[in-house]
């Protein structure tokens, strides 16, 4: 539903992004992404999987070639989207049109790592100012993660589908991937499984233990393609199995969980669509701290989310231009206990909680002359949020921690946790076409997001904290508001005789930004709402120099600093660039990339973050096709085997992790280190 009123300008940015295409595979794939009532949308950045990026085994990695956007890696299977400095809760990530809920309570289960990459068809996201039809909360953006899906085309059923097999050496990762269709112009089945696993990868001169994965994905569909109306049933499931999370205190066990949408559309005229949407979901998972690491107090996390959503979303043509109407909600409830192998009567209710949003939304796409064009939405959320009794049977010990067990449990069940927001953004998007080649965008929004269930009613200090990984402990904060950003962005695209330049500015200040800060306990925080600001730039180039050979770059920088103390933000992206060097001929497509990060000093001394050192790597890959159904892409990154250490990737919380380093007394010793040499291969067959 959203990503048909974002409109996929995916030709548009294909021009762009494939200036040579070895096939054209990547233009048939258009068929199964849904493009609907398209406008023009300069605006938008996409990034189609697996083509351009064939080593990729996590979805979020492709981040990191879209302008302003990246990944904070918690493990090889758990990637937190970061927009511009803003990421984990603050990204409205969006698959099949529904927001993923993250079944753990440090996201080991990242909403955007839920399909592998090979199951992906596209991942969108709306550069700039995310309008607010784009999602409930949208304080750092939306990105809309596109699964696999076949809609037919022709009057009589056609059989269908696609294989693939790779390969990657740093990891020893293995990968199949199998999607089979039947399809017809009306009525289109499909059904794919995925698997994948993999060891620790290695980096030069060691081994990242403990970085393996283990996971089977399947998905499922139904479309039908009516003369008024369309119908969609969609269901996903992911079979994660033990997999390493170094960067956490626990790794995982499992988590097994999926979604299913159902979506409908009725043309009752021709300039009035009403379109329909309901999801449901449901993740189970359990990590432990003894799984790949050696503890003293063994613990066991049980986690649980279960969520539904609906929307009802109104499209019109008024004389002014295109009006949405949306009306919106979810209920999601969390639940985690902690348990302990060594002591059946150990039992820590860590969170029971619901949190349920309604929305509505207005919004007018409008010419307000030939040469500009205004988006300008408002919404308006109520959320409300509350969380059960809690209980720890820590509380009958007569020391001092049975005693803190007892003081917090009852000042948190005597406390009214029954809270509701009212919350109102709103989104302007300008764009003024200057002539053919140049036009300028400019945006103002205002963004709210209520706190998580998290940063509200985590009542004893635990690293329960949706991945911040920044090795402390954390405390609710009953009292907190909602936080609100008042955004402002100018861009530019410039396209002529396949030159394309595109660089942004942006400045968003954050009001009650939500942030830890010390309390009398040196090793725990307490979220709190202090003061903010993020601004920065980033910008996309490509030029087509020869019919064969093109260059492109995406370059990003932003900055993340307190307005109420003189401090940094945590975890943010540092200065950024890549080149990407593209040769096309015949049967044949190779590319070579250079990657360049600044190192980052811009920590922030709240969290006690560890300034890491700049680095560039070199990647090269190729593809051949062997005819329009078969076709190998390959490659090796890094190429030079280089160390170094990615500023998001987090510290190594491993005691086994021997090659990286650990120190018990310090969480934030040792910062993770990235992928040595990898070799890979992915084998491509359709038909
Ligand atoms: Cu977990």
């Amino acid at each position: 539903m959203k990503k048909n009123k974002l409109a996929l300008s995916i030709l548009s940015a294909l021009t762009i992004n494939q200036a040579v295409l070895a096939d054209d595979r990547d233009v048939e794939k258009l068929d199964n992404v849904e493009v609907v009532e398209q406008q023009q949308s300069r605006e938008m950045t996409v990034q189609l999987l697996p083509e351009k990026a064939q080593s990729i085994i996590d979805t979020p990695d492709v981040l990191k070639k879209m302008a302003g956007a990246n990944v904070n890696r918690n493990g090889p299977l758990t990637g937190l989207a970061q927009y511009r400095g803003l990421s984990g809760a603050r990204v409205n990530v969006q698959i099949n049109g529904s927001n993923m809920q993250e079944s753990c309570s440090n996201s080991m289960d990242a909403a955007m790592s839920h399909v592998p990459a090979s199951m992906v068809d596209a991942v969108i996201l709306k550069r700039g100012i995310a309008p607010v039809s784009t999602g409930i909360e949208t304080i750092g953006g939306s990105i809309f993660v596109i699964p696999k899906n076949i809609k037919g085309t022709s009057e009589e059923f056609e059989f269908g589908g696609e294989a693939s097999l790779g390969f990657t050496s740093v990891n020893s990762g293995k990968k199949a991937s199998v999607l089979l269709s039947a399809q017809s112009a009306v009525h289109s089945f499909y059904f794919g499984a995925e698997s994948e696993n993999g060891d620790s990868f290695d980096f030069k001169n060691g081994t990242n233990f403990n970085t393996e994965y283990d996971r089977d994905f399947y998905l499922l569909g139904y479309n039908y393609v009516g003369e008024k109306q369309t119908f969609a049933f969609k269901y996903n499931y992911n079979d994660t199995g033990k997999t390493g999370t170094p960067s956490l205190p626990m790794d995982i066990v499992y988590a097994e969980g999926g979604m299913a949408n159902i979506e409908h559309t009725y043309r009752f005229a021709d300039d009035w669509k009403l379109t329909s949407e309901f999801s449901h979901q449901n993740t189970d998972h359990l990590m432990s701290n003894y799984l790949f690491r050696n503890a003293q107090g063994r613990r066991d996390s049980l986690t649980q989310v279960n969520s539904n959503s609906f929307a009802f979303v109104l499209d019109t043509m008024i004389s002014m231009g295109q009006l949405s109407f949306g009306l919106e909600g979810d209920a999601t409830s969390h639940q985690a206990d902690i348990t302990s192998p060594d002591n059946a009567m150990l039992h820590i209710s860590n969170f029971d909680t619901r949190k349920d949003r309604n929305s509505f939304f207005a919004e007018l796409q409008s010419n307000l002359s030939d040469n500009l064009n205004l988006s300008s939405g408002i919404r308006y959320t109520q959320v409300d949020m509350d969380a059960a009794d809690v209980s720890t049977t820590m509380a009958m010990m007569d020391t001092p921690m049975g005693q803190m067990h007892r003081m917090s449990r009852n000042s948190f069940n005597a406390s009214n946790r029954n809270i509701t927001d009212n919350n109102v953004d709103l989104s302007f998007n300008l764009t003024q076409k200057l002539n053919d080649s140049l036009s300028f965008e400019y945006g103002l929004g205002y963004k709210t997001r209520s706190p998580s269930y998290q940063e509200r009613y985590l009542w004893l200090p635990l690293e329960a904290t949706a991945g911040m990984a920044d090795g402390f402990k954390y405390l609710g904060n009953l009292d907190l508001k909602p936080e609100k950003a008042t955004q402002f962005e100018f861009g530019m695209v410039y396209e002529s005789e396949g030159l394309r330049f595109a660089p942004h500015v942006f400045y968003h200040q954050v009001d009650d930004y939500i942030q830890g800060t010390p309390t009398p306990n040196p090793k725990v925080l307490k979220f709190n709402n202090v003061d903010a600001k993020l601004y920065g730039a980033d910008l996309e180039f490509s030029y087509q120099i020869t019919d064969n050979m093109a260059i492109n770059n995406v370059t990003s920088y932003v900055k993340g600093e307190r307005r109420d103390i003189d401090d940094s933000l945590y975890r943010i992206a540092p200065l950024n660039t890549r080149f990407e060097l593209t040769y096309g001929m015949s049967n044949w497509n190779f590319s070579g990339e250079l990657v360049a990060y600044q190192a980052q000093d811009d920590v922030s001394v709240t969290n006690q973050e560890q300034a890491t050192p700049g680095y560039g790597i070199t990647n090269l890959a190729g593809t051949y096709s062997f005819n329009d159904k078969a076709n190998i892409a390959f490659g090796v990154n890094n190429i030079f085997d280089k160390k170094y250490y990615n500023h998001l990737n987090g510290y190594n919380r491993n005691n086994l992790n021997a090659d990286v380093g650990f120190d018990p007394t310090n969480p934030r010793a040792y910062r993770l280190p990235g992928e040595g040499v990898n070799l890979y291969a992915t084998l491509y067959l359709h038909w």
